[in-house]
């Protein structure tokens, strides 16, 4: 007999809920959950691989302690007792003699996080970061600088959007089902998306308009926009009025910046760039400037992604039907709130973070994240200390903290890597021990809180039983904590256990989600009164265009444009992204999706391929100042003559996934590790590179 199983998707990071087709224990099929607004049964290529997932043989399927060096391949089956034993006997060995902060715990944030960092808090060490900072950081402080909230505070109506501008984000390739079901629905309504890239992406194609733009030139154009918005009084000025502060200086500022001023520096007309504000400001406040996902491309993203806040703003669409809202939670609804286990009281850590995050090195960074490009740094330096102990969840340092020779390097000097992870991952490959997870498909996991303008609960219930000696991060890291004497803090056995822990002072019960896998807090969608409502977290109360944050740590608020660096006849800016079918650096083995897209290619303008005697579908040499890779080309006119483009996740080096060894190259590899230390994130579409015919 057939059942139905409703839970969370877990190919990639955006977890849409599922409903799972399970007969004999085995999954015959999954779904998009037929009931969830915006979703109604969608689902990705990627989120329908997760069969492939499942009978994988390719992926761990026991512990695996390492018997000869680091990443030889070397490994010997271990029992679950044997594998946590010999992890909690490590660390309590470094931390003894090294201290609790020698312990690093990286992982990509995930329904289990308030775990980890409890985990963190519990050993004494406060070297826990996700994944944040190098996906989004910059994006969070510019939030942080203009109103007070964090980007994952904020979200985009598309469903009403009249006029929606989109830099690079790329939406129908780069996926969120729900916000592309909203955004169609609102194209076919009659709403204009305009795109904006060094290269003609899929949302390219999808766009009534798009603009290529020079890699890089980004914030000029919005200076340039916001010079015209201000000039023409195309702003709306009654919001204005009423909740942005700092106006006359942002005036004074964008003055020299006028669009042909723009036109030289960006390579888009003047006169589009006028039409663009004119256009936008008559759909105002139904407008979005987006303001992006990944915000880690160039040293200067954090001004980049203020311009665009800033431009929301001044089209007065913060708050406003078809512009950004503020996401609401389970409170705002009138419920409780889910709680943490990492809420709970714990001995008082007084080392400071490894990398400096919140301190010195990225005072304004947000610390609860963390800047995990600095590892390979804080490593080989010591500085601020000796690491000596790193613990990997559903994260890979070697493919994503950009120079990845260095990265190695610094794993050298490591006295233990432990890695959980669902493949063999480069870094699973690279540790000492490696313990396994289970599939979501094969796991439940803590529930989800998804805050917005209707928020809901979502939950991921085990569809089948694990396929292999796998289990859950959740027990695993109980199991660990215990062998280092602190237990305690993991006051739970089973996943009920910790359901009924979360959703204790809520209101909500676990049955409550049995009829449609998720519970919906309230019917209506919450806004705020534009007029007396907006609670901007600034010191002001008001949206502040001169930021206190900025500036009580000395950065201005509004530095003079600096020219995006040109890159000559003889070196190309290489730039990032992904496909439909993959996840960042996780499904490049999957049968399905490796069928699909087995390699990264390397697209070239033609013109510059022509001169440098490159044909299309050969292989060719890429070189930067950490490494050189060899990639077949893709020569084209769709991209800027300035620029190449790989996909990121590629050139893997892990013999056991013999799907994607060795297939394409690794952007992580040539890419240079420099920082946007204002904001955060690593500057990933920044590096240089010289492109040469293999011969
Ligand atoms: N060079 C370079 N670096 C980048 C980027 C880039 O474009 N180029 N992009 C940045 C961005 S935007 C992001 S978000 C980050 C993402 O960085 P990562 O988090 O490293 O990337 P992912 O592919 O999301 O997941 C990484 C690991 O999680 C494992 N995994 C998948 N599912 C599970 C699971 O259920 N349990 C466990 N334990 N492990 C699992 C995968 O096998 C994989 O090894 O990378 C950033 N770094
Ligand atoms: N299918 C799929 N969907 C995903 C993911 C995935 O791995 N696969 N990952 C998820 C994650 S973690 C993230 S962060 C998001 C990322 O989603 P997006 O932010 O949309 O990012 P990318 O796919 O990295 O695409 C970056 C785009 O920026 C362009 N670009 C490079 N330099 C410049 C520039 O100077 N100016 C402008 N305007 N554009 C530039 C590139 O050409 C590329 O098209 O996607 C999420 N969704
Ligand atoms: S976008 Fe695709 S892979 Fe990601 S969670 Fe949704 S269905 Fe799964
Ligand atoms: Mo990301």
């Amino acid at each position: 007999m057939a059942t139905e199983v409703y839970s969370i998707c877990f190919m990639c990071t955006v977890r849409c809920p599922i409903r799972v087709l399970v007969e004999n224990d085995d999954v015959k099929w999954i779904e998009g959950n037929p009931f969830v607004p915006g979703i109604e049964g969608a689902l990705c290529a990627k989120g329908s691989a997760g069969l492939a997932l499942l009978h994988d043989h390719e992926r761990p399927q026991y512990p695996m302690i390492r018997t000869g060096p680091r990443g030889s391949g070397q490994w010997r089956r271990a029992t679950w007792n044997e594998a946590l034993d010999y992890a909690g006997d490590k660390l309590k060995g470094i931390i003894k003699q090294h201290g609790a902060q020698s312990v690093v715990f990286g992982e990509r944030t995930n329904l289990n996080t308030h775990i980890s960092k409890t985990f963190m808090k519990a050993i004494g060490s406060p070297n826990h970061f996700t994944h944040d900072a190098l996906c989004k950081g910059s994006v969070n402080t510019a939030f942080r600088s203009l109103t007070g909230y964090t980007d994952a505070q904020v979200g985009v109506d598309y469903a009403n959007t009249r006029y929606i501008v989109m830099y690079g984000r790329n939406l129908f390739e780069s996926l969120e089902i729900k916000a592309i079901n909203h955004l169609l629905n609102a194209l076919e309504r009659g709403a204009k998306l305009i795109y904006i890239d060094p290269r003609v992406s899929i949302t390219a194609t999808k766009a009534d308009r798009y603009l290529m733009i020079r890699p890089g030139a980004d914030l000029a154009l919005n200076y340039a926009l916001i010079n015209i918005i201000l000039k023409e009084r195309l702003y709306d000025a009654q919001y204005v009025r009423r909740w942005v502060k700092g106006l006359k200086e942002l005036q004074a500022f964008v003055e020299p910046y006028t669009p042909a001023w723009a036109e030289a520096e960006t390579g888009i007309p003047a006169r589009e760039i006028v039409t663009l504000a004119r256009e936008a400001a008559e759909a105002k406040p139904a407008v979005v400037f987006h303001y992006g996902y990944r915000g880690a491309h160039h040293p200067n993203e954090i001004y980049f992604r203020r311009s665009l806040i800033i431009l929301n703003a001044l089209m007065g669409s913060i708050e406003a039907k078809g512009g950004l809202f503020f996401k609401k939670g389970p409170q705002a609804a009138g419920w409780g709130d889910l709680r943490k286990y990492s809420d709970q009281d714990f001995p008082k850590i007084k080392a400071p973070r490894f990398d400096g995050s919140g301190q010195d090195r990225f005072p304004i960074a947000d610390a609860s994240h963390g800047n995990p490009q600095m590892l390979p740094h804080a490593i080989l330096n010591e500085d601020p200390y000796p690491i000596k102990a790193l613990i990997i969840n559903r994260f890979d340092p070697l493919q994503s903290i950009p120079a990845s020779a260095t990265t190695k390097k610094a794993l050298d000097r490591l006295d233990l890597i432990v890695t959980i992870d669902i493949n063999f991952s480069e870094i699973a490959w690279y540790s000492d021990l490696i313990l396994p997870e289970s599939i979501y498909l094969e796991r439940a996991d803590s529930i989800q809180a998804v805050s917005g303008l209707k928020p809901q609960l979502f939950i991921r219930r085990q569809a089948v039983s694990p396929r292999y000696d796998t289990r859950p991060a959740w027990q695993i890291l109980k199991q660990l904590a215990e062998r280092l004497g602190v237990g305690r803090y993991f006051p739970y056995e089973t996943i009920e256990d910790i359901w009924s822990f979360q959703l204790r002072d809520l209101g909500v019960k676990i049955e409550d989600f049995d009829a449609k896998g998720f519970v919906s807090l309230t019917d209506q969608a919450l806004w705020w009164d534009r007029e007396k409502g907006l609670t901007f977290k600034t010191p002001s109360g008001k949206f502040e265009l001169v930021s206190p944050l900025l500036e009580s740590r000395g950065f201005p608020s509004f530095p003079p444009y600096n020219p995006a660096p040109r890159s000559n006849h003889g070196t190309f800016k290489l730039m990032v992204g992904r496909t439909a079918s993959h996840t960042n650096v996780s499904t490049q083995n999957n049968l399905y999706l490796s069928e699909l897209v087995p390699e990264n290619v390397l697209w070239i303008h033609a013109e510059a391929a022509n001169r440098l005697g490159i044909q299309d579908g050969e292989l060719v040499e890429v070189t930067s100042l950490q490494a050189s890779s060899r990639i077949k080309a893709k020569v084209t006119e769709l991209i800027h003559p300035e620029a190449v483009f790989m996909l990121h996740g590629f050139g893997k080096t892990v013999p056991a996934q013999t799907r994607c060894y060795h297939k394409g190259a690794s952007d992580a590899l040539l890419q240079e590790n420099t920082s946007d230390r204002v904001g955060g994130s690593p500057a990933l579409d920044e590096t240089l590179v010289q492109v040469r015919p293999v011969q």
